[in-house]
């Protein structure tokens, strides 16, 4: 049976204060604990092609299958897979890691399209009850508190080890959130990462209004601020940008990358702008104090601020209070509205997660004492120099942003039926159950299945990322088959539930353990174009592109704080279904685009309540019979 992440107990008190202004250093614990992580295998090749043509059993026709079988058959007999899983095997016996790279540029900075609602995730936190400006400034006085103390626990080495059945994870994504920030490129981004090797930056960034601010969390012995030195910095923040009429320079960061490259570089031509823009990527994370957005329905409001989170709500709302190339960036609304966006390149969401997590705790037991006044010095705002080319820049970024916020569709699922408690009380792994719910839902609504995507964490190997278990089987669609054919027991529903359900079990114990054939398909492709003249035919034909079209592209991030986590599609006419299943309950946000009409993330909100619903009484209705 697999096991979810396990850490170890931490409570945040329990963290020794050190100075926020240390160097990273790797102390030998942490060397021995990275240094004795395995590397990521390559699979057997013809491991990866058996399952490669087993996975599309299920999504292509049969035709489509014979043709690819050949197209295998080939790759396998002709010495080209050979050669290529050779190049590979080299590659993983130079490196720490053949694939985290390449993950890296091919997932992230070589992808073109915007970083907002197409790569960043969100994070919504539970509600806040303040309805005022002093209210959101003491809650992001206390939370700015609660991450320099995660900060500390960066610095100290001091972050415990996570482990997953029982194997210690690697910790390398914590130290690759703080102080780092994507720069676009003309064809390729960076992440920079301003702790490395040097020094770590003091300062924070904080937005409001579209102004941007550097706010310095250390004194000058080095030690943290107190929350009300904090408070009082981000009042004086508050007062110095009460003006409403500022060119909203943010909104750069969400455009198309190229078109974003561009912009960049007539920005950063002018002095003054180079080096506030330097000052927002060299920061240890940002706040974004948002504008209240206008009010809704609390029916309304949980979909709403998913989609702020994802993007801002437009260039009139908060989509300018931005730097989307930020990684980290904490967003406290004046509504009560909280929750994070980030950029994805350095890290995946369990990290960040784990952080909310903690710094939620913190916050907990965060009161605000009032401690002896030492003055500070007013924080400095960012000045920008707004060109004609700039603004003609900003006005364009403006119009796309818009564009992107009405296509995005947002529908967040408040489940409250059950939580993870129930598929386990009747023996099924709870992972595996959500997503034959997904199956269901979506067989349901197009009487096909289709190409699904589910993360699945590679953290047990040194730089390990992600790869993918694709959750569509020759099981599931039986087993969905079987819900929708009045003809069937309910006996042998759940028989097929069971071994559908079993079969992604051990898909993920696979993947887990470096054995699913996303990344290993990945890697024969780009050895392809770095040793071959011309590509194989194996992913140049339409079963390949088929798998590659994930119309369910699905995560599973569970956090011990009530949050709601969402991302956008991976494609046009597909779905983003990002779930937290608690102990009692669930959270899912479900995400898609207006401009598709065959997709519409309620209705699917939807059809996912009904499928969870109808499995929960055909575990129960069976059981019930066999007792
Ligand atoms: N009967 C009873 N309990 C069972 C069971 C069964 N048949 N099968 C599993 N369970 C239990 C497990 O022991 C576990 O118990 P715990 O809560 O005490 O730890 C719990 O149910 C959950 O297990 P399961 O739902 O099977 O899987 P999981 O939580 O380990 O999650 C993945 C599976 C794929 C999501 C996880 O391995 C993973 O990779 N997570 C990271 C994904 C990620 O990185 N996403 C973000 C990318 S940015
Ligand atoms: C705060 C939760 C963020 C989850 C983000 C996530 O799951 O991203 C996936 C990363 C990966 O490598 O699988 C990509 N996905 C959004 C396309 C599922």
């Amino acid at each position: 049976m697999l096991s979810t992440f396990v850490r170890a107990a931490l409570r945040p008190a329990m963290v020794k204060p050190c100075s926020l202004v240390k160097p990273l250093v790797l102390v030998p614990e942490r060397c021995l604990h990275q240094e004795a992580l395995p590397k990521l295998p390559v699979p057997p090749l013809k491991q990866t092609c058996q399952r490669y043509l087993a996975m599309l059993e299920p999504i292509v026709s049969q035709d489509e299958l014979e043709h690819t079988r050949q197209l295998v058959q080939e790759f396998l007999s002709g010495g080209v897979g050979e050669r290529l899983q050779k190049s590979l095997e080299r590659r993983a016996r130079k490196t720490d890691n053949w694939l985290s790279e390449w993950w890296r540029q091919s997932a992230y900075l070589d992808c073109r399209m915007p970083v907002a609602v197409y790569t960043s995730p969100g994070v919504v936190l539970p509600r806040m009850h303040f309805q005022d400006r002093q209210g959101q400034m003491r809650f992001a006085a206390k939370l700015i508190t609660g991450v320099l103390e995660f900060k500390r626990m960066i610095d100290s080495d001091t972050l415990p080890v996570e482990y997953l059945s029982g194997k210690p994870l690697c910790m390398d994504q914590y130290y690759q959130i703080l102080n780092s920030c994507r720069v676009p490129g003309p064809k390729r981004d960076t992440v920079v990462n301003h702790a490395i090797g040097k020094s770590s930056p003091t300062h924070i960034t904080v937005v409001h209004n579209f102004q941007f601010f550097i706010l310095d969390v250390c004194n000058s012995d080095g030690s943290p601020l107190t929350v009300d030195q904090i408070y009082m910095q981000l009042e004086k923040i508050w007062n110095s940008s009460l003006q409403t009429n500022k060119e909203p320079v943010g909104i750069l960061t969400s455009q198309h990358r190229n078109t974003w490259g561009k912009a960049y570089n007539n920005l950063i031509k002018d002095r003054t702008n180079k080096e506030s823009v330097r000052a927002i990527q060299k920061s240890i994370f940002t706040v974004c104090l948002d504008a209240p957005m206008p009010r809704v329905s609390d029916e309304l409001y949980k979909s709403r601020v998913a989609a702020q989170v994802l993007h801002g709500g437009g260039a009139r709302w908060n989509s300018g209070n931005r730097w989307f190339d930020k990684t980290l960036q904490f967003i406290v609304g004046e509504d009560g509205t909280c929750g994070l966006v980030y950029e994805h390149a350095p890290a995946e969401g369990p990290p960040i997660v784990f952080l909310i997590d903690y710094v939620v705790e913190c916050m907990r037991r965060t009161e605000i004492v009032r401690s002896p006044m030492v003055p500070l010095a007013t924080p400095q705002k960012l000045r920008f120099n707004i060109t004609p080319e700039v603004k003609r820049d900003i006005e364009k970024a403006k119009q796309n942003m818009n564009m992107m916020v009405h296509d995005l569709d947002v529908n967040v699922l408040l489940f409250s039926h059950f939580g993870r408690n129930l598929p386990k009380s009747h023996k099924l792994s709870p992972d595996a159950f959500v997503q034959m719910a997904l199956q269901l839902a979506y067989f349901r609504m197009y009487d096909m299945c289709c190409s699904t995507y589910e993360s699945v964490t590679l953290r047990m190997f040194k730089y390990g990322r992600t790869d993918n278990i694709r959750s569509t089987t020759l099981d599931s669609l039986n087993f969905v088959q079987a819900m929708e054919d009045p003809a069937k027991q309910n006996t042998e529903r759940m028989a097929l539930l069971r071994k559908a359900v079993e079969t992604h079990r051990k898909m993920t114990h696979d993947a887990i353990h470096g054995q699913a054939i996303d990344r290993h398909i990945l890697g024969l492709r780009l050895q392809a174009i770095e040793d071959l003249t011309s590509m194989p035919q194996i992913f140049m034909d339409t079963s390949y592109a088929v798998a590659q079209h994930y119309n369910l592209s699905t995560s599973q991030v569970g956090s011990k704080t009530d949050c709601v986590m969402c991302f956008g599609p991976m494609v046009p006419d597909g779905y983003g279904v990002c779930y937290n299943p608690m102990d009692e309950h669930m959270n899912l946000a479900i995400t898609a685009f207006n401009s598709c009409e065959e997709t519409h993330a309620a209705k699917f909100a939807k059809a996912v309540e009904d499928a969870l619903l109808d499995m929960q009484a055909l575990c129960e209705d069976t059981a019930k019979a066999t007792q």
